[in-house]
């Protein structure tokens, strides 16, 4: 079975659209998201641009700013703090990753904790943690929405991540022990990793390396989440972290690259948005 975020993306954004509409008529505006994206790298921009693209299509005001990599780290923190001061701004984002010479930290801290769409500020990631109210991060929750509409069972399973950045691996491993799995992070230092990954019932890929993950790494049957996106070195087409053509006659349950978490990405993007701005406006009365 192959779970297709972009289906899965669109019935989301559906039903934000639905909520957009009544927002309007409840607060008589709709939320506006702001994405900030610094230097010309082409995949980012492409990423930026499905942001865009989404946030038209579900009603909100999108505003998209453009800096070149020659700013300066004051000037980037300078203009997210006119943004968080700005009132009519209820989610900003500024696009990762940042050239070396901003300090990525201190930009996702200074990006106020109530317009935080990523979920990436750390009094985010700590409420998570402590399972206390939070944002859940973009991909990490799309990768956990593609499991329950596959209709995969998650509590009680044993389940593997591949990778431990911040922005995926961890805080997917520590959605999947929330939801009572038996949760194992292997990473690109794992010994014997084809060990590891051949017991997991549900198996989650965030290393980034083309095609990492092969057949013989997997459980017969098992639920593979695949949330790289990779050139592929041979044909320079969109590829993720797993051998798609052989994991798929293994696996019971497989999301393709293009076309699922990266959709998914942005649809919950869209999500925490909304979320962040019907906070804002309960917080004001
Ligand atoms: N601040 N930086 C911040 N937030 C994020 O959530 C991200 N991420 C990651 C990179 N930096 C970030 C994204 O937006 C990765 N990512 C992302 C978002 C969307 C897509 C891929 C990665 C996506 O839409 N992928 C499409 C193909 C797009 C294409 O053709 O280039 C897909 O079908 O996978």
């Amino acid at each position: 079975m192959i779970v297709s975020g972009t289906q899965l993306a669109k019935e989301i954004k559906e039903k934000v659209k639905n909520d957009v509409a009544k927002a309007v008529e409840i607060y008589g505006r709709p939320p506006h998201l702001v994405v900030i994206l610094v230097g010309e790298d082409p995949a980012s921009q492409s990423y930026v641009k499905g942001k865009g693209k989404d946030a038209e299509e579900v009603g909100f005001k999108s505003t998209t700013i453009l800096k070149p990599d020659t700013i300066t780290e004051q000037e980037l923190l300078d203009l997210i703090e006119s943004l968080n001061n700005d009132d009519s701004v209820d989610g900003i984002l500024v696009q990762l990753p940042l050239p070396a010479h901003i300090d990525e930290d201190k930009v996702i801290e200074t990006i106020s904790l109530s317009k935080d769409v990523d979920g990436f500020h750390p009094l985010n990631v700590a409420a998570l943690w402590q399972k206390r109210d939070c944002i859940y991060p973009c991909t990490p929750k799309g990768v956990i929405q593609l499991l329950d509409k596959a209709g995969v069972k998650i509590e009680g399973k044993k389940a593997v991540v591949i990778g431990r950045s911040n922005i995926v691996g961890l805080p997917v491993s520590k959605m999947l022990l929330d939801r009572n799995a038996t949760v194992t992070i292997a990473h690109s230092r794992t010994q014997n990793l084809p060990s590891v990954t051949s017991e997991a019932d549900i198996l989650v890929v965030a290393i980034g390396r083309p095609k990492f993950v092969t057949e013989e790494m997997v459980k017969p049957g098992a639920a593979v989440i695949d949330v790289g996106v990779n050139r592929d070195p041979a044909t320079g087409k969109l590829c993720g972290d797993v051998d798609f053509d052989t994991v798929a006659q293994k696996a019971s349950v497989i999301t393709p690259v293009p076309g699922g978490a990266g959709p998914m990405t942005r649809a919950c993007l869209m999500q925490n948005t909304l979320e962040c701005f019907l906070r804002r406006q309960n917080d004001k009365r």
